[in-house]
């Protein structure tokens, strides 16, 4: 299916139009009937020459109507210039083919109606020429008269033509569904419309509301007013919601694929049109079918802050457009830059976001962000519409690689520091680190841990051997002179504290590799462990504890913890009787 929303001057003929090509009644409102005008959007479609469907989203042409024009325009992909041969260009045309401009709509036809009222020669020549000029480039032109019935065999033919040229979204999506209509029908509840631009509905689906957050259920689905179980876009689709009361539903909601949709009230973008700082403070952001107040601030030349009035599910390359709702006029068509924009808050700030914004052009850029932002996480990107191609740097953290290598060496650095002030600290705390290095989460400090570094125990630490702070080096040098030639008699507690070895000073010297715990307060020499086992690997085997100890010349103290250190290391092997024998000696 395709979507064709007609634009054009009031009273150019467009309802007539859609009524000939679909004999469907756009015009759904009694009033509008009454009044001959279309007030509000209509909706029809009918089946082309070559068996494709066009459904029409037809809009009205009044002035004061142009609020809702703009919300059956904005989701659709395609456009039905109408202009009336015996008045020609209006200024609802110059203003509806302005606001098609400005949100970059590139296909389109031109349809100029009434021809059995006048000749259609000039108004197909001036709207030609004025349409050529924008986005929608040279189109096709028809002259037809919907009470004769001319030209409407030749339109279907262009239709079907621009049906074709029309691109396909792509088939993975999400969806962002514009309600442009909500009712209520008695026993199913309530039902919005909307023109599916991308991706696929299903019965039975989880979305989210864009306004709430809040999760809702597709209950059914009807596409062109026949219940199905899916459709797949481009579709006019009907959703009957489950629980939902209509007044959560107003147009300018939209329905969305959970998780893939941020909400933001602050963005940045490019305009066109009117130089950004001739913008007034105070314009209508029209973007699919909502229309919020957007407060403006000029950042650059052709780029704006924009904090809207209430927060809208927009994606980086967004196209949308500023209307000044006072002046009639559409001030400027926007492309999305930036959906999570930084804080402008010290000096030189916006300046200085006004050159970062200079060399966007709205196309998600995975490197690019992570440039500017230096982290981000994997679903904050999706949630902005880029799409993250690179692997995490830890959980679901992405990081620019430039800056992840300078955190590399500041953590290196951070961590000397910090053992240079803390000497009897084993490493630095984990969460130190993070706040150092201003991290928003620890397993980042982790990641970023190489060796010679490692983490244990919540700290990171340097690698073994390291120096240790003065005092402490000359205690245990102090316990190697006193102990060379007993190597296995542990000095007494009493007798370390009197020499400054307090715990700290013991475990700081057991985590530099400068003394060897075997038990709380029992510590050797680092060589003492292999010597003992040569001295044991000299003894008949098996052998007992008394004969361990003896051989060593030492307590039970220090016997029974070493050879149990033995026996952990492989060295020797504890046999059924508490007798041991060395399985494998020191070389
Ligand atoms: N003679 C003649 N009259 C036409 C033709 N097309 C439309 N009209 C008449 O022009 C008037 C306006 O037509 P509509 O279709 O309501 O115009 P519209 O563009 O939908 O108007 P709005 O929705 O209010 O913007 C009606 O009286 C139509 O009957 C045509 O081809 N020939
Ligand atoms: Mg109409």
């Amino acid at each position: 299916m395709r979507v064709v929303a007609t634009a054009g001057h009031v009273d150019h003929g467009k309802s007539t139009l859609v009524r000939a090509l679909t004999g469907m009644e756009p015009d759904r409102w009694a009033e509008e009937r009454r009044r001959g005008m279309t007030i509000d959007l209509g909706f029809a479609w009918t089946t082309l020459p070559s068996g494709g469907t066009v459904a029409f989203v037809d809009v009205p042409g009044h002035e004061r109507f142009v609020p809702n024009m703009l919300a059956g325009v904005g989701p659709a992909p395609a456009a039905l210039f109408v202009v009336a041969a015996d008045e020609g260009w209006m200024p609802q045309s110059a203003e509806h083919l302005a606001a098609l401009h400005a949100l970059g709509v590139a296909y389109g036809l031109l349809v100029v109606t009434r021809a059995d009222l006048a000749d259609p020669g000039p108004a197909l020549a001036r709207a030609g020429a004025e349409i050529a000029a924008t986005s929608l480039g040279h189109v096709e032109a028809v002259a037809v008269s919907a009470v004769t019935g001319a030209g409407l065999p030749e339109l279907r033919a262009a239709l079907d033509r621009l049906a074709a040229r029309l691109p396909d979204p792509p088939a993975d999506a999400p969806v962002r569904l514009w309600v442009d209509r909500s009712f209520t029908i008695t026993g199913s509840g309530t039902v919005v419309t909307g023109t599916l631009g991308g991706g696929r509905l299903a019965v039975g689906d989880h979305l989210e509301l864009a306004g709430t957050g809040e999760q809702v259920r597709v209950r059914g689905l009807h596409r062109l007013g026949v219940a199905r179980d899916r459709v797949d876009a481009v579709a006019r689709v009907a959703v009957n919601l489950r629980n939902v009361p209509r007044d959560r539903l107003g147009r300018g909601e939209a329905l969305l694929t959970p998780g893939r949709f941020g909400r933001t009230d602050l963005l940045d973008v490019r305009v066109t049109g009117e130089p950004a700082a001739d913008l007034p403070a105070t314009l209508t952001l029209h973007v699919g079918s909502a229309a919020v107040p957007a407060r403006v601030r000029p950042l650059g030349v052709d780029t704006v802050r924009l904090r809207l009035a209430r927060p809208l599910p927009l994606l980086v390359g967004d196209r949308a457009l500023l209307r000044d709702p006072g002046r009639h006029l559409i001030a400027g068509g926007v492309t999305v830059l930036d959906v999570a924009p930084p804080p402008l808050t010290r000096r030189g700030a916006a300046a200085a976001r006004a050159r970062v914004l200079a060399d966007l052009d709205g196309r998600p850029d995975l490197a690019g962000e992570l440039r500017r932002r230096a982290l981000a996480r994997v679903g904050e990107l999706t949630r902005m519409g880029v799409p993250v191609t690179a692997a995490p740097v830890a959980g679901d953290w992405l990081a620019d690689p430039e800056h992840w290598r300078s955190l590399a060496a500041r953590l290196t650095a951070e961590t000397t520091r910090y053992a240079a002030a803390h000497p009897l600290e084993a490493g630095v705390p984990v969460d130190v680190l993070r706040h150092r290095l201003g991290l928003p989460d620890r397993a980042l400090v982790e990641a970023l841990v190489r060796p010679p570094l490692r983490v244990a125990g919540g700290r990171v630490t340097a690698s073994a051997g390291d120096a240790l702070p003065e005092p402490v080096a000359r205690a245990v040098a102090r316990v190697r002179a006193e102990y060379a030639d007993r190597p296995f008699q542990a000095p007494e507690a009493h007798r370390l504290a009197e020499w400054g070895l307090g715990p700290r000073e013991l475990g700081a010297a057991v985590r530099a590799g400068a003394l060897l715990r075997l038990a709380d307060t029992v510590v050797l020499l680092p060589g003492a462990v292999d010597a003992a086992a040569r001295v044991l690997a000299g003894l008949p085997q098996p052998f007992t504890l008394s004969a361990a100890r003896q051989a060593l010349d030492t307590t039970r103290r220090v016997a029974v913890p070493l050879l149990e250190l033995l026996d952990r290391r492989g060295v020797t092997r504890r046999l059924p009787d508490d007798a041991r024998s060395v399985v494998s000696p020191p070389p």
